[in-house]
């Protein structure tokens, strides 16, 4: 059978619309064996890094896109952005339209730009848009994640991303929500947004930074940064990077192969969750017949298309 779905080498050089056809096809096509021999293909390759940006509605993170988008564009980096928009199946994607208003060139094929719905999950991810995510990290050496929340949401976008980087609003009371979070799960950076709002970042950042050498945060030896960042000005924006690139730089020591392949476990397990609930999980993670979790480091896709064919077998 001749494939529907390219190649790496022809998605690398096939363009814009060629990657937007096979967006739409992961879409329309998500519980194909074929799709999942293809996202797992992509999901391995050596691609780029995945930066994921979260925090509250309007506290600029579509701004620091923007911002982003130049400095790699300036590096001569291919980027491409993913806006999640967990309000879009209410209004039937009537914010999509505003989350993607990026002042981006469209006959620059090294700039990519796509919307997606947070379907099928509370304020998360859906499984589309991990496909999409490991389909765009395959292309393009910067993926930019764009997902609203505080606090619930980062352990969700460290499934898809590299580095979490949570942007925290001046003057908002984020940095006490922070504080309150204090046991959840970091971030890897905090930017403080707006900085040209002057005391009322600079106090946001202090906050924030006394938060997290309060919370004895012994996670790793990673420090998390704590950087304000203006994208009216443009002041901070290299510092916010540098963090960034530094911190993956520590993932790329560890060995970047290992963090990947506890994404891809996570986004079976996920998947399983999703379809099966937790008996599933627990069948799923059960020892004794295939090691699933095993199999999922390398082709979390098509595991998980076996493993519910299964599953359905067994229950019809
Ligand atoms: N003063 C100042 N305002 C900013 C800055 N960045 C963004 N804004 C303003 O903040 C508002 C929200 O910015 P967005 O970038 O759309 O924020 P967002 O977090 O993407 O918002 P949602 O996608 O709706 O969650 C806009 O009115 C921006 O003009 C900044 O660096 N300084
Ligand atoms: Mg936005």
């Amino acid at each position: 059978m001749v494939s529907e779905f390219p190649t790496l080498e022809e998605l690398g050089t096939g363009g814009k619309r060629l990657l937007s056809r096979v967006l739409t096809r992961l879409e329309t096509h998500a519980r194909d064996a074929e799709t999942a021999e293809f996202l797992d293909r992509v999901c391995t390759a050596k691609g780029g890094c995945v930066l994921g940006l979260t925090g509250p509605p309007g506290v600029g993170k579509s701004s620091l896109t923007d911002a982003l988008i130049k400095t790699c564009r300036a590096e001569e980096k291919r980027v491409a952005v993913l806006a999640v928009d967990p309000s879009s199946s209410v209004t039937g994607g009537a914010l999509l339209g505003d989350r993607t208003r990026l002042k981006t060139d469209p006959t620059d094929e090294a700039v990519f730009v796509r919307s997606m719905a947070a379907r099928n999950r509370l304020g998360g991810l859906s499984d589309h848009s991990v496909a999409a995510i490991a389909v765009l990290r395959a292309v393009y050496d910067q993926v930019i994640v764009e997902t609203v929340g505080i606090g619930q949401s980062e352990g969700d976008l460290r499934q898809v991303a590299d580095t979490v980087v949570l942007c925290i609003q001046p003057g908002s009371g984020d940095s006490l929500q922070f504080m309150k979070a204090g046991i959840m799960e970091l971030p890897d950076v905090v930017a403080v947004t707006k900085a040209d709002m002057g005391a009322l970042a600079r106090r946001a950042a202090s906050d924030v930074s006394g938060a997290l050498s309060l919370g004895a945060v012994s996670r790793s030896s990673w420090n998390v940064p704590v950087v304000e960042v203006s994208s009216q000005t443009g002041s901070g924006v290299a510092d916010l990077v540098a963090s960034a690139d530094a911190h993956f730089d520590t993932l790329v020591e560890k060995g970047l192969d290992e963090t990947r392949q506890k994404q891809h476990v996570s986004w079976f397990k996920d998947m399983v969750r999703t379809e099966f609930g937790l008996a599933g999980l627990d069948m799923a993670e059960r020892k004794g017949g295939e090691d699933w979790l095993l199999l999922a480091r390398r082709r979390p896709f098509s595991s998980f298309h076996s493993f519910a064919s299964l599953i359905r077998q067994r229950l019809f």
